[in-house]
């Protein structure tokens, strides 16, 4: 039964050399067919795999592809959402710019007025305070010239009108306080003030020559001066200047600066520097009936 290929076979096994060459051939053509269909084999295999991953790798990429473009979308939608935001921010701003402009011109509008209202206040303020003192001065010289006005009127009734508080002097209708310790002008007006009376205002020779008498030998504040207008004297009870004894080239207001005057132990006037210290001072008042 060794026939056929396989006892060709069994023959090139035996002897060493194979069978007849057409057999050859044949087993030759054989094994050339089975190795290309193998390789085809693995060819379509391989290819196939190929395929199958290529395929794989296109459903990964349009999956990805749609996810992206989703992304892209959301993304877009929110960046229109965030362009839109950033404009109504960009008005809103802008708005509340334009609102803090008319606010600074409303504030400042505000204050000059309330600085307008302030000044006008206090001038109304100061104007008030004026007009108050000037109508109390002209109250207390009204007071005074009735009060004179009645002292004539008992006189020529046959009162005598001339009583004066203790350590005061009697002259006329006046009395006078003689005081002494060292005084500059304004402590002096004090003083009197203290004593309701004010520093001595002098209107006639009479009255001049009765103070002289008493003045302190070293000199006294009486109550003239120019302390408001250089040269423009003023009485302490407001009545002009009708009568005055300067001594010689007084009045010379020297070297500092006098706006006080003093009668000097002769009796005679000078002007002197009002911070100067005098030991004497001389108050009057009007005596009573
Ligand atoms: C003093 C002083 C002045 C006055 C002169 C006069 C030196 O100054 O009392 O008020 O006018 O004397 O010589
Ligand atoms: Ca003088």
């Amino acid at each position: 039964m060794e026939d056929g290929l396989y006892s060709d076979v069994l023959q090139f096994r035996r002897r060493g050399r194979c069978c007849r060459p057409g057999v050859q051939m044949a087993l030759l053509g054989l094994v050339t067919a089975m190795l290309w269909a193998g390789l085809l084999t693995l060819l379509l295999l391989w290819h196939w795999d190929t395929v199958q991953g290529l395929k794989r790798l296109e459903d990964i990429a349009a999956l990805n592809v749609s996810q992206v473009s989703k992304d892209l979308e959301r993304h877009r939608g929110d960046q229109m959402a965030q362009k839109s935001q950033a404009a109504q921010m960009l008005q809103n701003v802008e708005e509340i710019q334009v609102e803090q402009k008319r606010m600074k011109t409303q504030g400042l509008e505000l204050s000059q007025n309330l600085d307008g209202l302030q000044e006008g206040l206090s001038n109304l303020k100061s104007q008030g305070l004026n007009e108050r003192r000037t109508a109390l001065n002209a109250l207390e010289r009204l007071w005074e010239e009735v009060a004179k006005l009645w002292i004539e009127l008992r006189v020529s009734n046959g009162s005598m009108c001339n009583t004066c508080p203790e350590k005061w002097v009697n002259f006329q209708r006046k009395c006078y306080y003689f005081g002494e310790g060292a005084k500059r002008w304004i402590q002096a007006r004090y003083a009197c003030s203290e004593l309701q009376g004010r520093l001595v205002s002098i209107h006639n020779q009479e009255e001049q020559d009765f103070l002289a008498k008493y003045i302190n030998k070293k000199g006294s504040w009486i109550g003239l001066r120019d302390l408001n207008t250089e040269g423009e004297f003023v009485w302490m009870d407001e009545n002009p200047l009708d009568y005055s004894n300067w001594r010689p080239g007084e009045p010379n207001n020297g070297d500092q600066g006098e706006d006080c005057v003093m009668m000097l132990g002769s009796g005679q006037w000078n002007d002197a520097f009002c911070n100067s210290y005098l030991d004497g001072w001389v108050c009057d008042r009007l005596a009573t009936c």
